[in-house]
């Protein structure tokens, strides 16, 4: 039963014991993106009041430009999970290699590495729109101790021991999971804390809302333009309603309470979409799976794609199951 009241803190003390690796060290994980994500709220709040707004001139390894937000919630997560010695590498949207923290300190012994999108969404920022940091967290492979390599954060989906997001919305919320079920905590500003606000979130089978971009519509894979007009058809509880933020998070958030599906396909100009596999698909997939929803390429589990490259790209559909399985019918599985 969840507890009136729950505060972030006490929920992750009390399921601490759960967890199959216990020893405190996925606890305080958590702990220290809660606190990065109290930091980096209070900056993305006032955003529209203080001079950060706007691009800083630089490109990110996806040749996108770069916004200052983008690169000061990069900055706190990073600051925070390494002066905190909580994981011993970091991959982040942000920067084409990943951070090995044992040469910072040569000591370290954690076992988990976090890759993460420190702020998803960022373009939305300057007209008010809501956006989120996305992570997901691994066991390293590689011996505890030395130096991380490229094939601890190279890592099949379903490795994951947590994922969570937060979403800087109306009102900001930490969302999460380390593999028995979703919990989603809403902060209360006046005090800073994150209460159990939303216990055990699970999509609803079915849904009746679809979004996607649908600009792109000209490009997409035969598949998914079927798939739209089924969409669109008048039958049964269809037409589905369209909603599109233009930002997962959000956009995914929305689904799993209200029921509905995200596609973000495949176009002949980027042949794997544009999301990318370790820090935008895989743990929103993760997250998606353990709510009771899918989340899939099209033709296969996200969760279960061998990923070559730190940034690569994946098509992705995710949401509501029955939804996910009309969507790949008409991509002919
Ligand atoms: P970003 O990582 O550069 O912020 O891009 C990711 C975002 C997602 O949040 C969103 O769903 C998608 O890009 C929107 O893309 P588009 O503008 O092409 O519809
Ligand atoms: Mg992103």
């Amino acid at each position: 039963m969840p507890k009136i009241n729950q505060t972030l803190g006490e929920f992750i003390i009390e399921h601490q014991s759960s967890f199959k690796y216990s020893s405190g060290e996925l606890s305080r994980l958590i702990n220290s993106i809660r606190l990065a994500a109290k930091v980096v709220n209070y900056e993305v709040n006032k955003a529209g009041l203080v001079d950060i707004l706007g691009d800083i001139g630089d490109t990110n390894v996806q040749g996108e430009a770069q916004q200052k937000l983008d690169v000061y919630a990069h900055d706190k997560f990073v600051q925070t999970l390494t002066k905190r010695n909580i994981v011993c590498g970091i991959a982040s949207e942000e920067e084409e290699d990943f951070i090995c923290i044992n040469s910072i300190d040569a000591n370290n012994q954690n076992k988990y590495v976090v890759l993460i999108d420190p702020l998803d969404g960022s373009s939305n920022i300057d007209v008010n729109v809501s956006v989120g940091t996305i992570f997901s967290v691994y066991r390293r492979v590689t011996p505890v101790g030395s130096p991380v390599l490229i094939e601890d954060f190279l890592q099949k989906g379903s490795e994951q021991v947590a994922a969570g997001y937060v979403i800087y919305g109306t009102s900001t919320m930490l969302v999460y999971t380390t593999g028995a079920g979703v919990n989603g905590f809403t902060l209360n500003p006046a005090i800073g804390t994150f209460y159990l606000s939303h216990p055990d979130m699970k999509f609803p089978k079915e849904g009746s809302i679809y979004s996607i971009n649908e600009g792109n519509y000209v490009h997409f894979p035969q598949g998914v333009k079927d798939y739209l007009k089924y969409c669109q058809k008048e039958q049964g509880n269809r037409p589905y309603t369209s909603r599109y933020i233009g930002s997962l998070v959000s956009d995914c958030h929305r689904n799993m309470i209200k029921g509905g599906i995200y596609l973000y396909p495949q176009t002949a100009q980027n042949p794997n979409g544009k999301l990318r596999l370790l820090y935008e698909c895989n743990p929103m997939a993760f997250i998606t799976e353990q709510a009771g929803g899918k989340a899939s390429n099209g033709t296969e589990r996200i969760l279960d794609i061998s990923p070559t490259a730190l940034h690569q790209r994946v098509p992705f559909y995710c949401g509501s199951k029955e939804m996910v399985n009309d969507l790949e019918s008409f991509m002919g599985n």
